[in-house]
């Protein structure tokens, strides 16, 4: 069997059996009736480490997004987010399609950042010809980006702009444990300047279904009315809690050893020729690197038949490292990213 090096995200990760044992035994109600206590168990945890007063269970990062900018803002409104943002590429057109709000988009610069004076530029004034301002959205750690950082200071500055003209802020934080981590900082000093934020446990934190979305309380409740309306209220849900919960108490110490596989395999591919990476780029667990895009899909393809799996298209593409790929994994990938980019690329 061929040996399979999964990078193509950290979506690919499987429960762990610590997952799959609590899952099992997982003391479960009718949680659209707000009766399923491992839920409850886990929402509370979330809020706590989030800063937040109140937190609910969303079945998505994208579900947990778009109930967030629905209790945000009304039709008609405008929402400032980055031009790479994951909302904004990646959501199929929820916010339009459901929310009536219209998109402003300013743009990510290297690693996602915004420019304060995008945001400052990008806020309406009372002119009844403008839709007004209805929310900032940001995104931590940065996805397109290439896994990139926000600090808390930059948080703060960019909320504090939107805060300043009254307008909300969501932080899309899909990997927020992995913006923590990686800054040695708790994740609720990267939540603390922003009204809401939602964090995926599906992704380098292992369970198999699940986001957040963490607030107020006055704003969890008008958010439960949301996912409801989206079709988000299950039912003994408990039981993608506790997974969650093992996710929350087990998974997010270990991110760091993500962060150094995605540097180590960044450093790797720096040194094969017809591979443009810089390896100081990589901060968290997604990397980007560049090859001459005529080969690119049959660069992937190559790849893919011998078990390497790397997903983007265009000759950008993308590796994300997560705790089913270890230290040995990246070695061998690396191995055969270079024998397939010297029979591809060399001629590139
Ligand atoms: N990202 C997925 C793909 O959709 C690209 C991935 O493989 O990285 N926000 C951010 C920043 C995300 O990266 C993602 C998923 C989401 C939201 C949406 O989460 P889900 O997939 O749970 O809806």
């Amino acid at each position: 069997m061929t040996r399979v090096v999964e990078l193509r995200s950290d979506t690919f990760t499987r429960p762990t059996e610590a997952m799959r044992r609590a899952m099992y035994e997982a003391e479960v109600g009718d949680d659209v009736w707000n009766e399923d206590p491992t839920v409850h168990r886990l929402e509370e945890m979330a809020a706590e480490c989030t800063g937040k007063e109140a937190a609910v269970f969303v079945t998505s990062g994208t579900q947990g997004n778009l109930t967030a900018i629905l209790s945000h803002t009304r039709s008609g409104q405008e929402i400032i987010l980055g031009n790479r943002s994951h909302i904004f590429v990646n959501e199929a057109g929820g916010a339009a399609a459901l929310g009536g709000v219209q998109t402003r988009p300013v743009t990510n610069g290297p690693g996602g950042r915004i420019n304060p004076d995008d945001i400052r530029n990008a806020i309406r004034g009372t002119d009844i010809h403008h839709p007004p301002t209805g929310l900032l959205a940001l995104e931590n750690s940065h996805n397109a980006g290439g896994g990139g950082v926000m600090s808390p200071e930059e948080t703060a500055l960019l909320a504090g702009i939107a805060h300043q003209a009254g307008v909300p802020v969501h932080l899309d934080g899909a990997r927020l444990f992995n913006a923590a981590v990686a800054q040695g900082v708790p994740a609720a000093a990267l939540t603390a300047p922003v009204d809401s934020v939602t964090f995926c446990l599906s992704k380098g934190l292992g369970s198999p279904v699940g986001s957040i979305l963490c607030g107020t309380s006055e704003y969890i409740e008008q958010a439960r009315r949301w996912r409801k309306m989206l079709g988000g209220g299950t039912r003994q849900v408990g039981i993608l809690a506790a997974a969650g919960i093992v996710s929350l108490t087990e998974m997010v110490d270990r991110l760091v050893e993500d962060h150094a596989n995605a540097r180590q395999l960044a450093e790797g591919l720096a040194a094969i020729k017809g591979i443009d990476i810089d390896p100081d780029s990589v901060v968290t667990n997604i990397l980007f690197f560049d090859v001459a895009p005529d080969f690119a899909s049959t660069f992937v393809e190559r790849l893919a038949e011998r078990g390497v799996r790397v997903s983007g298209g265009g000759g950008h593409l993308r590796a994300v490292t997560s705790y089913e790929v270890n230290r040995d994994d990246i070695e061998y990938a690396l191995a055969i990213i270079n024998q397939v980019a010297g029979a591809e690329l060399a001629v590139a």
